[in-house]
């Protein structure tokens, strides 16, 4: 059986839960058509991630990687279309905070994802799950990741497909922020579970 890695997130600066982690979880161990699903979290370190994402993924050896994000106030599951090389932004979980900064030196300057976005798109917007493709991952740990999978995918040719997700917050999260709005943590989960299948249907 092939394998599919998912990998979400821990908390992070002001969200004091991340909904992927809940969504990688209840998804680790599923079978879905001819792929096993193997959930992991990662680290919100810029040191601490790529490393354990790249042990991940030579222990797992999936065919097909899939990662997720929180983007919260965000209002539709987004598959982000591009990561750049660059890392930038507020401190991460250890304190660790780059300006300016490629995330390899001799990388391209950016990767376009191999997940079906159009059809993810399309897919869950016919089942009544607002989402559209977003141009920009940022420049924090998600597009750190996402950079890391397609770099790793460029020399790896079992890597069928890799790319990241954005969601929004979960109702638990919107009401513990108290200004951003939500999606049941169900719909987020069964939203993703609908995208993973389009994944391995275009594997
Ligand atoms: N979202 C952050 C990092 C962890 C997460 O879930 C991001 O969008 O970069």
């Amino acid at each position: 059986m092939q394998k599919l890695l998912l990998t979400g997130f821990e908390p992070f600066l002001s969200n004091p839960l991340n909904p992927t982690m809940d969504i990688v979880k209840a998804l680790d161990g599923k079978i879905l058509g001819n792929y096993e699903v193997v959930g992991r979290v990662l680290a919100v370190d810029f040191k601490q991630a790529p490393t354990q994402f790249l042990t991940l993924i030579e222990e797992v050896q999936p065919a097909i990687i899939v990662s997720l994000g929180l983007a919260a106030g965000s209002t539709k599951i987004s598959p982000e279309r591009v990561a750049i090389n660059v890392k930038d932004g507020e401190k991460d979980n250890s304190g660790n905070a780059f300006l300016d900064t490629p995330i390899h030196e001799d990388g391209d300057v950016a990767y376009f994802s191999t997940l079906p976005i159009r059809q993810i798109v399309n897919r869950l917007n016919e089942a009544g799950y607002p989402a559209a493709i977003s141009n920009s991952a940022g420049t924090y740990l998600c597009n750190n990741i996402m950079y890391e999978g397609l770099y790793y995918a460029k020399s790896h040719s079992s890597i069928k497909r890799a790319g990241f997700i954005h969601i929004p917050a979960s109702f638990e999260l919107a009401i513990q922020n108290g200004r951003i709005a939500g999606w049941p943590q169900k719909d987020l989960q069964a939203a993703i579970e609908l995208a993973l299948t389009e994944c391995i249907l275009n594997d």
